[in-house]
């Protein structure tokens, strides 16, 4: 067949799609803990991760997180607190969708005067928190970029970064990195 033809009756890819999510690390500096939640459907089913999900139209990050994370762990946290606890953004790319994530990256200090976590949501249907220690995270049960920032935060809370992601094929199915990039430099917008 010619060429020309050939290239002409080839699926085309799908267009790119980049959806937004907010992503919230929870600490607690007095107790050396991090409470995570493992993850009970949708992506990431049965891995450990913080709390998050989509923003929803009309939210700005700050108050889909909030949203997110009272819905998922019952910790409230006004949007202005969650504003200032911007770390950065996480960007994932897949080897086999044309599907982008941009994850906008928070982490909060569940033990401060602004946060009420009186209240966990032991009972989520979606995702079940618990507490770990901050030197026992479980690393091989989460997606696999968590090890490379994740520790970042756990020894500095101030930190902020950026960070690129690219998955090979399989998604949080097969949870590999194919490759990524971090910027220590960038600040969150
Ligand atoms: P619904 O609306 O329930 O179908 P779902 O597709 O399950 O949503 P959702 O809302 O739970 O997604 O959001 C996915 C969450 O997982 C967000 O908080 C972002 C986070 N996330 C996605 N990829 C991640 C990755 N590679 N590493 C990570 N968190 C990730 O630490």
């Amino acid at each position: 067949m010619h060429e020309n033809l050939a290239s002409l009756l080839s699926p085309l890819p799908s267009p790119a799609s980049t959806k937004s999510y907010s992503l919230i690390v929870c600490l607690s500096p007095s107790s050396s803990r991090i409470l995570l939640g493992l993850k009970k459907r949708g992506f990431g089913t049965g891995l450990y991760n913080s709390f998050g999900g989509k923003i929803e139209q009309g939210e700005t990050p700050a108050t889909g997180a909030a949203r997110e994370l009272e819905e998922e762990a019952g910790v409230r946290c006004p949007v202005n607190h969650m504003e200032r606890c911007r770390v950065g953004d996480l960007h994932f790319t897949f080897a086999d969708t044309n599907n982008k994530m941009l994850v906008h990256l928070f982490c909060v200090d569940l033990d401060s005067a602004e946060i009420d976590a009186s209240s966990i949501n032991w009972e989520c249907d979606e995702i079940a928190p618990r507490w770990f220690p901050m030197s026992e995270v479980p690393f091989g049960n989460m997606f696999a970029d968590d090890s490379v920032w994740l520790p970042m935060l756990l020894k500095d809370a101030s930190a902020r970064f950026s960070g690129y992601f690219h998955f090979q094929p399989g998604g949080d199915k097969v949870n590999l990195v194919d490759s990524y990039f971090l910027d220590l430099n960038s600040s969150p917008q």
